[in-house]
């Protein structure tokens, strides 16, 4: 029958619904804390989320809220969003967009967005196992092997290139450090540590995490245009588009953002006004795997490459079935409850392909990490 024009959805008898949301928030515990020139983040705040089918049939998503003081509040996002998706076919791109039409008012940026992007991640990965089949599959592409790079903190010279000589060691083909320093020449000491503990072969990107006004960020970076840096990540504010912009139209060096753009609107402007040579949407800011979809379609659409954002198990799954794929962020921080992390073969990650996009739960370490 073909569609009527109407907004109603039209399930047919036998297609799965939402039954529940299950909810748990954790704090995972690091190694060590990971520094940068925003802030440290000492621990993962993580709500767990399990989409639950009318079969039985649970998808799980992650959602990070880098401080604590997020946690809780997350989390009863999610417990509240529950009523508007339970009896609700099992159609991700429909639910998110009947709740981002929900919240139009209140707005899908900060963590309303975030919430809304664990459920999605949830409901993807439940559709997928309903299949039984991986994400990037359920996706109409195949599992490929991804370039790595691994991250490296706000160390200070010594301590970066140790580091960084660890991931290379492991055969990472790249790292991303944390700079930003007082002084530039303490940025340029610490990717030089770094390139001569890694040799010529591993790709190096540095990381200001907005800490730099775009006129700083030219002056500093002029200077370091001999590095023969893959990216400049973040040299100033996330949504200053015409900041980055002024960056990229004078240094060479490739400037790379994306990770703190809420949805694919931002990576529109992003777009327009020419801020980035690279981008690197994040599947929980960008609106999920919905979101991550679209917003890899846009890039696709510009010619520009595109990286991940943390959650490597699902990245692995959405740069498999992204045309203009370019490097996934490896990061073991969430590997104490995740129960098969993804693993890692000469600097290439190897997508998840059993059903769904890779999550499964180490319930034991959840349950010594309840916050
Ligand atoms: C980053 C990620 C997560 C927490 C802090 C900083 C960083 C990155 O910007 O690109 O990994
Ligand atoms: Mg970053």
């Amino acid at each position: 029958m073909l569609w009527d024009g109407t907004n109603s959805s039209m399930p047919s008898p036998d297609m799965p619904v939402i039954r529940e949301l299950r909810v748990r928030a954790v704090r995972v515990p690091m190694p060590e804390p990971h520094r940068t020139a925003s802030g440290v983040v000492a621990e993962s705040p993580l709500v767990l989320i399990d989409a639950i089918t009318d079969g039985g049939i649970a998808g799980h998503g992650i959602v990070f809220t880098y401080t604590a003081a997020a946690l809780r509040p997350v989390a009863d996002l999610v417990v509240n969003f529950e009523p508007l998706v339970k009896g609700e076919p099992l159609a991700p791109r429909e639910i998110a967009d009947k709740l981002a039409a929900r919240f139009r008012l209140l707005g899908t940026q900060g963590l309303v967005g975030m919430a809304l992007a664990g459920i999605d991640m949830a409901l993807w990965d439940a559709l997928a196992r309903l299949h039984g089949v991986s994400l990037v599959r359920l996706l109409g592409a195949v599992e490929k092997p991804m370039p790595a790079y691994g991250a490296v903190g706000h160390e200070g010279a010594m301590g970066s290139a140790r580091g960084a000589e660890a991931w290379a060691r492991r055969g990472f083909r790249g790292v991303k450090v944390k700079i930003g320093y007082s002084d530039v020449k303490q940025d340029i000491e610490a990717v030089r540590a770094i390139r001569s503990a890694v040799g010529g072969e591993v790709a190096i990107m540095v990381d200001y995490n907005q800490c730099l006004t775009p006129a700083d960020a030219i002056e500093r970076l002029r200077s370091m245009e001999d590095l023969g840096l893959t990216w400049v990540e973040e040299p100033t504010l996330a949504h200053d588009f015409e900041g980055h912009a002024r960056i990229a139209r004078e240094i060479a060096t490739p400037i790379q953002c994306g990770e703190n753009w809420c949805g694919i609107l931002d990576l529109r402007h992003a777009v327009a006004a020419d801020a980035s040579d690279f981008v690197m949407p994040e599947v929980m800011k960008m609106g999920g795997v919905t979101g991550w979809l679209r917003a890899a379609a846009i890039a696709e659409a510009h010619g520009i490459r595109v990286s991940s954002h943390l959650w490597p198990e699902v990245s692995a799954h959405l740069l498999s079935a992204t045309p203009m794929a370019h490097w996934l962020e490896y990061a073991d921080w969430w590997n104490p409850i995740v129960a098969e992390p993804l693993r890692v073969e000469r600097g290439l990650a190897m997508p998840s392909e059993s059903a769904g996009s890779g999550v499964e739960w180490n319930e034991a370490a959840i349950g010594n990490c309840l916050a």
